[in-house]
């Protein structure tokens, strides 16, 4: 459940995001691999070099997949159920990864846009990403 001013803030920074998703996906995945190179364990069929076509086209769709959650708040259950299904039946990510990944988003989000990113727009967004988080993990057993 989000507040009217979390709500506004996750809109605020997603119309900031939007149209630019593979480049800041690339850069969330970027960060997430060099800080925590454990993580790029589940790419090895990747190229993970800085800016490659594999970071663009992955991370492009992992944030536009945010941006769709950003605009279904009120039903990120129902918006990621396909996407659930698919982390939990195929691609079995272990959930501590989500958290990593969510940290990675928010910095990349911070350097691009320090005036938006605010304390209370962070809390949002770190609210945010813990629920689509959250649900994408839901599925698992
Ligand atoms: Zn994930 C995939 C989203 C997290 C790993 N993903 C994916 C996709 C999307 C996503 C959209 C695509 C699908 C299709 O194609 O259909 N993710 C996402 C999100 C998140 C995530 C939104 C949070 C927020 N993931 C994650 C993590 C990890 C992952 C944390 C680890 C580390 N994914 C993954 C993989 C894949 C995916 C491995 C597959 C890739 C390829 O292409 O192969």
């Amino acid at each position: 459940i989000f507040t009217a001013a979390e709500k506004a803030s996750i809109a605020s920074i997603w119309s900031k995001v939007a149209g630019h998703e593979s480049a800041i996906g690339a850069e969330a995945l970027e960060r997430l691999f060099l800080s925590f190179p454990q993580s790029k364990t589940y790419f090895s069929h990747f190229d993970v070099s800085h800016g490659s076509k594999d970071l663009q086209s992955h991370g492009g769709k992992v944030l536009k997949a945010i941006g769709s959650a950003a605009q279904h708040l009120n039903d990120l259950d129902f918006a990621l159920s396909s996407l659930s299904e698919l982390h939990a039946r195929k691609l079995r990510v272990d959930p501590g990864n989500f958290r990593l990944l969510s940290h990675a988003i928010q910095v990349t989000l911070a350097v691009h846009f320090p005036n938006q990113f605010t304390a209370e727009a962070q809390a949002a967004w770190d609210k945010f990403l813990s629920a689509v988080s959250s649900t994408l993990v839901s599925q698992y057993r």
